[in-house]
């Protein structure tokens, strides 16, 4: 763990570098620290104020059973990381706004409609995605196409569970994800960096890919603001921004989805986005990144892996050119 010296000369974990479990560690020998008299009170102060910023925000926990057949060996990202570095354009387009804007999201009540090429309709709140298959802990790496990556543990269940009960017909290709657009709860709304909602898409045959994961939790806890509340989709092998958060409509096509990264910059952003060091974006090289809370904060010292790794997809795309369907 990484030492910071605070101005009183006291030494305390950079938040940063707090996972959840180090937080509830260091609280402890916090404690006894206090009852010895030897943190005096604006170490006090300052440290409450960064276990509060440590914390979760929302904090409701969400009981999963962790699925060892999806959790890769790299270590998690820190909690404190992976919930104030993110890209959330409807919260602004800056990494730290969504941490400071999305508590203006109001997560319940929810509905997600699904509809499109599918013989069963529905509507369902969050409390019934909740229960429509047992939730499990996954831990999937994330690879944003900007070059750099986490490693999250999600909580979710594969996305197969909830096609299988809608019952696609057979015009159903494509599946789209719509989140949700609402000026009142979502300040980037009125900025034009891209046109709104948000809309991402799959084939049917990645959406129905165990690994495609309907994700309603992270880290223990349901997801907080900023990571997608209420539900979102996590796709490992995909940039990150084919993960769509915050969806309100999965709709089943027999057409490619238009998506809104492909829409506003096609030459840079293809419907497919898998994750492939050998394919270059127009601006920058994709053969590298760089993992948030390892060091050196501007080099990319990791390799990127074909699929971020996940190579049980690669029969998805038997015969297809990837740097034509980029
Ligand atoms: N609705 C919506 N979903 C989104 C985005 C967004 O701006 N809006 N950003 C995407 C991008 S670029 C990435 S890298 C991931 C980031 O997810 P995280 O903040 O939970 O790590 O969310 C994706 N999903
Ligand atoms: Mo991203």
């Amino acid at each position: 763990m990484l030492i910071k010296r605070n101005p009183n000369g006291i030494d305390l974990p950079y938040p940063s570098e707090i996972t959840p479990r180090a937080v509830f560690e260091s609280r402890r020998s916090f404690v006894k620290q206090v009852a010895r008299g030897s943190i005096a009170g604006s170490a006090l102060f300052e440290m409450a104020g960064r276990e509060a910023f440590a914390q979760p925000a929302s904090g409701q926990k969400l009981a999963a059973k962790v699925n060892n057949a999806y959790v890769v060996m790299d270590k998690p990202t820190a909690y404190k990381d992976a919930t104030s570095y993110n890209n959330f354009y409807e919260f602004g387009t800056d990494k730290a706004d969504p941490a400071h804007l999305a508590s203006t999201l109001k997560p319940r009540p929810w509905t997600v409609s699904i509809e499109g090429e599918i013989k069963k309709p529905l509507t369902l709140d969050i409390d019934s995605l909740l229960k429509l298959a047992p939730l499990e802990e996954r831990v999937y790496r994330l690879r944003c196409v900007e070059g750099w990556s986490m490693v999250i543990p999600w909580i979710g269940y594969s996305l197969a569970e909830l096609i299988r009960k809608v019952e696609p017909n057979g015009n159903a290709k494509y599946i789209e994800f719509t989140s949700l657009a609402d000026k009142k709860q979502m300040p980037g709304i009125g900025s034009r960096v891209l046109d709104w909602p948000y809309v991402e898409g799959l084939r049917l045959d990645e959406a129905m890919h165990p690994l495609t994961l309907l994700t309603l939790g992270m880290y223990g806890e349901v997801l907080p603001n900023q990571n997608g509340a209420p539900v979102r989709v996590v796709v490992p092998w995909k940039y990150g921004f084919k993960s769509a958060k915050s969806i309100v409509k999965i709709r089943f096509t027999r057409d490619q989805p238009k998506t809104a990264w492909n829409l506003a910059a096609p030459q840079e952003y293809g419907f497919y986005s898998n994750v492939n060091p050998e394919v270059d974006h127009p601006r920058w090289s994709q053969a590298s990144e760089r993992r948030i809370g390892e060091d050196g904060f501007f080099t990319r010292k990791r390799k990127t892996l074909m699929f971020n790794g996940y190579s049980e997809v690669a029969s998805l795309y038997a015969g297809m050119d990837l740097r034509k369907f980029f």
